[in-house]
């Protein structure tokens, strides 16, 4: 990429599909060529696990929290003037909401159409974890959503320009070849890659797409905004920051992962699907390191992203768990989980913010590209 205007590059997906762990990927390749990035993230609240840990890997990033791109489209641009005064990028990196689509008509047309001569809008990737894509399409059997959230996550498929089917070192290759074939067959439009974020492998063959695909034109894709806003309500969110004190040191990674297990049971134990649960320990010590864990299902592991290498006595700890849930019933099962945490913890909740996302309202629709 070496954009005469800055670039505007748009990973989606749905919750827990990879974007952030691609998000950094693809900044420090850049980076390493010499260019400037600047990164966004969004949410739907404030108090984000993605921009502790983006911003821990060193790069500038501008949070837009309490709605969506297409629901928050001046903030986005608000964001990128920001990144502009301090950074000056070359390439702007955004990771919208995991619930949300319609981010074509809603946010690249609009992009292209207004503000043209400012950004040059590249291709939409959508990620997919393997599991749960092969879930949605019926290929494997496990714990999934309901019909209407399923609505959402195949319409974000139905939108992307390009299809990244991310987490290959995690899934065999038979499935990996099912998978491929079946959403090239029910989502023809898309270009269908295989990566994995984590390990790095594929990156290069996806990067190379997304700069070889031209941006689309075509008319938006159809939805029913009531299906979708009940899809994404049927999601609980919630946000939660506390203080964690202990008087003897303790391992902060093997805290979160059994932090993270113990939540996961008490959802699942009630049939409630986990879309996904990310948590971070700032230990504060001034080097900017952090605990990260991120659980992806009900039925999956708890995995640890980042680790702290020394003990620690305390930190600031964030929760940030979206599963198919009362949000009233997620805020019991995280504190019974905090409550129930041994080893002479003690935690005081500063920050807690638990709702379903509201009805989206864009504020452009574009029903097609500029000609
Ligand atoms: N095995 C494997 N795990 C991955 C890969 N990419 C991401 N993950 C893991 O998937 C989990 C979710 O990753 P994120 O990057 O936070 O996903 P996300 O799409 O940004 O999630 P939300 O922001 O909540 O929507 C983490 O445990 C990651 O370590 C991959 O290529 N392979
Ligand atoms: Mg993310």
């Amino acid at each position: 990429m070496s954009p005469s205007k800055p670039r505007y590059v748009m990973i989606g997906g749905f919750l827990g599909a990879g974007k952030t762990t691609a998000v950094a990927r693809l900044a420090r390749r850049l980076s390493d060529q010499g260019l400037r990035v600047g990164l966004i993230s969004n949410d739907q609240s404030s108090g984000l696990v993605d921009t502790a840990l983006l911003r821990s890997k060193g790069f500038p990033v501008e949070e837009i929290p309490g709605g969506c791109f297409c629901c928050r489209f001046n903030s986005l641009l608000e964001a990128a003037d920001k990144l502009d005064r301090t950074t000056r990028p070359d390439v702007f990196i955004a990771e919208p909401v995991g619930s949300c689509t319609d981010l074509i008509a809603t946010v690249s047309y609009p992009l292209r159409r207004i503000y043209g001569e400012r950004f040059e809008v590249a291709p939409m990737s959508v990620l997919v974890d393997p599991t749960r894509a092969a879930r949605i399409l019926g290929l494997e059997k496990g714990p999934q959503f309901s019909e209407k959230v399923v609505y959402v996550y195949r319409k974000q498929l139905e939108e992307a320009n390009i299809i990244v089917v991310n987490k290959c070192d995690a899934v065999s290759e038979s499935l990996r070849t099912r998978l491929v074939a079946a959403l090239e067959k029910e989502f023809p439009k898309a270009r269908v890659v295989c990566c994995s974020a984590k390990e790095g492998s594929g990156l290069d063959a996806w990067f190379d797409t997304i700069d070889h695909t031209l941006p689309e034109n075509g008319p938006a894709m159809e939805l029913n905004y009531d299906l979708y806003a009940e899809g994404e309500a049927l999601l609980g969110w919630l946000n939660c920051t506390l203080r964690l004190e202990s008087d003897a040191p303790f391992d902060a990674n093997q805290t979160l992962l059994r932090l993270a297990g113990d939540i996961r049971d008490r959802v699942s134990a009630k049939g409630h699907e986990i879309a996904h649960l990310k948590m971070t320990l700032d230990s504060e010590d001034g080097t900017g390191s952090l605990s990260v864990v991120s659980l992806v299902r009900s039925d999956g592991d708890p995995d640890l992203r980042e680790s702290l290498l020394d003990r620690v006595d305390g930190g600031s700890l964030i929760i940030n768990l979206r599963a198919e849930a009362d949000p009233e019933f997620l805020k019991i099962a995280v504190e019974e989980s905090i409550s129930a945490m041994s080893g002479g913890l003690r935690a005081k909740m500063e920050h807690l913010d638990r709702f379903r996302p509201a009805r989206p309202r864009p504020i452009h629709r574009m029903s097609g590209g500029p000609t």
